[in-house]
């Protein structure tokens, strides 16, 4: 393939997964001009039509489909005009007398792009039934895990592959299985974390655009698109198709890991990939567009769903935010002083802000919670701390990055989120998190006996995970902007009270 780009493991995330030319052989497509006229086909059309339609390149689609079929695909494709819309018709006759098609509609540069596959009479009365628990109105209390775990077993009800996860992304691009619906005797991912290369970065955009893929078989093969570039040497664009066929490498993963058919669904929230139904299966697992649509369907309402229940923890959280604010108030008012008070204080802000630790240096007196470095640790590193700005909270995933004597203490304590709370002598709230290494549990099933692809083993849970390990050496979870807003807002308090403070004192001397 001499218009490809070499890809390797060192380069994945730059192989242009929506322009391999291949599709999946459990359907067809074709893709025509302006004038309706053939530009690319897949080499299987009379295959999956049943029916020789001889020689399709430059050959007007009148020439294959029935008038009938034709003027309901004019009417379709007017709908595709619209960017990334996928237009579906189901159970359509396309060529008379060789049965019905359920068919997907899209614009690809140029050209109209036609996909079609057996139609399955489905009963539809069976999937709305399926789809009906899902869209009854909860009222809205549902915390996000228990509404995941809801999900992930509706979606397995309806599809039954043999594992379906809730995989959620974090900032920096890896991912958890946050939730999971398993049949009996499967092994469980939940909680496994997996790196960001696992799923490369342009395929996270493709997935913001097109919500859905399936890969019925990791062994079926492909079907190569004729011509692989057209006449102004362009590929196909397939972002949008329903049957593209996926990156070789990522094939090579699945049957590393032992999974025959793959399938996941984006959940897309506020605009951004929030995380994917990622679904396994151990035999091939072929599906019916109907089916997957109902599953999208599903995944849609389940979106909206999770939107509100994230608001929900938002808000919750500010109010908790609002409570720590009035509980560390009333500790402060008999007296104590913020480091006196950090055994009670410090937990309810680890509640608040998750973190694995926190220290607090006030006026020379030095107290900790959690997985912090002791006060000769913290000495060290106070001198750098002092000449930072004094009025601004900082959060690193990695102190040692910034102050090279935090290195000492960076096994029990690598990120900070720094919240200056004085201006003189400069007194100070650190939040810590470990390690992100230590911390979460990695991904992979590693004693299943398989044989490895060209890559060896490599393209496995385990290596890439061990990758990670070394890119992420010394990193902490990185801080989220919730955690900086409510951190800013804790040293508002703060000030507030040891202002109060001072104040009185300076009464009571006077
Ligand atoms: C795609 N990788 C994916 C997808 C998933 C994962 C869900 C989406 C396609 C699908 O539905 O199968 C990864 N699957 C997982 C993970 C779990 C899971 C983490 O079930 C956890 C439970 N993959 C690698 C490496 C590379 C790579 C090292 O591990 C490249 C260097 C590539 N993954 C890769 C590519 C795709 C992909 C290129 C896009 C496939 C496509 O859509 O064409």
């Amino acid at each position: 393939n001499i218009r490809m780009p070499k890809v390797d493991l060192s380069n994945c995330d730059r192989e242009p997964i929506q322009e391999l030319g291949l599709i999946q052989p459990f359907g067809a497509l074709v893709s025509v001009n302006n004038d309706w006229m053939i530009a690319h086909y897949s080499a299987n059309v009379s295959e999956i039509l049943g029916r020789d339609v001889g020689i399709l390149l430059g050959k007007k689609l009148s020439g294959i489909f029935s008038p009938s079929a034709l003027d309901r695909l004019r009417d379709a494709a007017t709908l595709c005009s619209k960017s990334d819309h996928v237009e579906r018709i189901f159970g359509i006759e396309l060529v008379d007398g060789a049965g019905l098609f359920d068919c997907a509609l899209h614009g690809a540069g140029k050209c109209l792009t036609i996909e079609f596959e057996p139609h399955d009479a489905a009963d539809h009365a069976d999937q709305i039934s399926m789809i009906r628990p899902m869209l009854e109105r909860d009222d809205g209390k549902l915390p996000v895990e228990e509404l995941c775990s809801v999900a992930a077993e509706h979606v397995r009800n309806l599809l039954g592959f043999d594992r379906v996860m809730v995989y959620k992304f974090h900032d920096d691009g890896s991912g958890e299985v946050i939730a999971e619906d398993l049949k009996h005797g499967t092994d469980s991912f939940f909680g496994l974390r997996y790196p960001h290369t696992d799923i490369p970065r342009q395929a996270r955009q493709l997935y913001l655009r097109n919500r859905f893929r399936i890969i019925a078989d990791v062994n079926a093969g492909n079907v190569p698109i004729e011509p692989l570039v057209s006449m102004d040497k362009t590929p196909l664009d397939l972002s949008m198709s329903t049957l593209r066929a996926v990156s070789p490498i990522h094939i090579e993963y699945l049957k590393n890991m032992g999974v025959e058919a793959s399938l996941s669904i984006s959940i897309v929230i506020g605009g951004e990939l929030w995380g994917l139904f990622a679904c396994h299966h151990y035999e091939p697992r072929p599906l019916p567009y109907s089916k997957r649509t109902a599953a999208e369907l599903i995944s849609e309402v389940f979106s909206l769903k999770l939107d509100r229940a994230l608001n929900a923890q938002i808000a919750e959280s500010r109010r908790r935010s609002q409570q720590l604010h009035e509980r560390l108030m009333r500790s402060f008012a008999d007296g104590q002083s913020l480091a006196e008070s950090f055994d009670t204080v410090g937990p309810i802000i680890g509640e608040i802000v998750p973190c694995d630790g926190a220290s607090v240096w006030f006026d020379g007196v030095y107290n900790t919670v959690g997985s912090a470095p002791t006060r000769k640790e913290f000495e060290q590193i106070l001198p750098a701390l002092n000449s930072g700005a004094t009025s601004q909270t900082f959060a690193t995933s990695s102190l040692q990055e910034h102050i090279p004597a935090a290195k000492e203490f960076a096994d029990r304590a690598a990120g900070a989120l720094i919240i200056p709370v004085s201006r003189s002598p400069r007194d100070y709230l650190v939040l810590w998190r470990k390690e992100l290494a230590q911390v979460v549990h990695w991904g992979g099933n590693p004693e299943k006996a398989v044989e490895y692809g060209p890559n060896g083993m490599r393209l496995t849970p385990r290596k890439s995970f061990e990758a990670w390990q070394e890119d992420v050496e010394g990193h902490s979870e990185p801080w989220s902007n919730q955690a900086l807003e409510i951190s800013r807002s804790l040293r508002v308090s703060l000030l507030e009270v040891i202002l109060r403070l001072t104040d009185e004192a300076v009464q009571e001397r006077a």
